[in-house]
């Protein structure tokens, strides 16, 4: 059996649209449907032990987030409702903060600005608590890893891994792996390995000074894809976290030979490393046929990847990230986790 982590919060952060590039006006593609997919499938093996997360408060969010970008996401959808906006239906600043000298308004829109990076993040009612929820699944598959689960699931919903110390972006808002590995940290080294098709900015930024936690990212390479100013693999961390940091930038079109040969050199670094736990950010968007996506991971590929993360014999914690072709999202997940079980 796995443990797995999972909360009906999700469902009410649903925006009803965001924006892509050209201003182009999409349905959420991040949206609640995802996990119903991932949901009827474990309910057709006998290997998934599905139960609600335990409440943590918010110390080990704070402990990697800033306390008044975590204030902000707590009372921006009431602020949004006092404003005399036209269209209330979800919160998207049009205009964003140069954080060079940064200075910090006090209105809505010039917070939102500061602290979201982008048009994906869009705030509803729903948003903070099925943040926080999401949170507690990983940390509950966390602290199922450290008293002695070989692995367990956070089936997370929204994802984390573009949320920086103190910014939302790319449908993410708390970093949920993140707070995990940093929970973790305190029990043994930890390793990060994010394989989502987009790169970790937020884990990068969370741990990019850091020595204590490895973060890894194998990703689409930002010269041409998503969040472009992040994930070059020259960005190898700065002070004591130099050389704790490592990008695995890829081209459009990579196929499962191509992406396995990549990932070995990730598994050989964190061999090296020698960490008690890994948390490993599973997005599924690196799959071929995903509306993001520009790797040509196959179903059959995926599992592979499980299958050679789950040789490194380390107690692993799960986290779910993005992956938008929602007829995909239950088979590529059984046969990743699988490999764990
Ligand atoms: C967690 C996660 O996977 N977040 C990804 C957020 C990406 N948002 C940027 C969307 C860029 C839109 N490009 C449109 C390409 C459609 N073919
Ligand atoms: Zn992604």
């Amino acid at each position: 059996m796995m443990k797995i982590f999972y909360s009906e919060a999700h469902r009410k952060h649903y925006p009803p649209f965001e924006v892509f590039d050209g201003g182009l006006r999409v349905p959420y593609l991040e949206n609640p449907d995802r996990m119903d997919r991932i949901l009827n499938a474990l309910r057709d093996v006998n290997w998934a032990d599905i139960s609600e997360p335990m409440d943590y408060g918010l110390d080990p969010i704070y402990a990697v987030h800033d306390r008044e970008y975590i204030d902000f996401l707590a009372s921006a959808w009431t602020e949004w409702l006092a404003t005399t906006s036209k269209d209330k239906s979800t919160l998207i600043p049009a205009t964003f903060a140069l954080r060079r000298q940064p200075q910090k308004p006090k209105s809505l829109l010039g917070r939102a600005g500061y602290y979201i990076m982008d048009l994906s993040a869009c705030i509803v009612e729903g948003t903070y608590r099925a943040a926080l929820a999401s949170a507690n699944c990983a940390l509950s598959a966390a602290e199922a890893v450290a008293n002695g689960e070989r692995s367990a699931f956070g089936l997370c919903r929204p994802p984390g891994h573009h949320a920086g110390k103190d910014y939302a972006g790319g449908y993410c808002f708390i970093n949920n792996a993140s707070v995990a590995a940093n929970w973790l940290s305190t029990k043994g080294k930890v390793a990060l390995l994010d394989i989502d098709y987009h790169c970790g900015n937020g884990t990068q930024d969370i741990f990019y000074s850091r020595d204590d936690v490895l973060t890894i990212s194998i990703h689409a390479d930002p010269d041409f894809e998503y969040p472009h100013y992040a994930g070059f693999a020259q960005e190898r961390g700065s002070g004591r976290g130099f050389g704790f940091h490592h990008n695995f930038p890829l081209p459009a079109g990579t196929e499962d030979m191509a992406y396995l040969k990549t990932l070995e050199d990730a598994l050989e670094l964190i061999r090296k490393y020698t960490p008690k736990y890994l948390v490993v950010s599973a997005g599924m968007d690196i799959y071929a046929d995903d509306p993001l996506g520009t790797i040509k991971v196959t179903t059959n590929g995926i599992a592979e990847i499980g299958k050679r993360i789950a040789a490194l014999g380390l107690p692993t914690v799960i986290v779910m990230e993005g992956g938008y072709n929602n007829d995909a999202l239950g088979r590529n997940i059984i046969g990743f986790l699988g490999e764990f079980k």
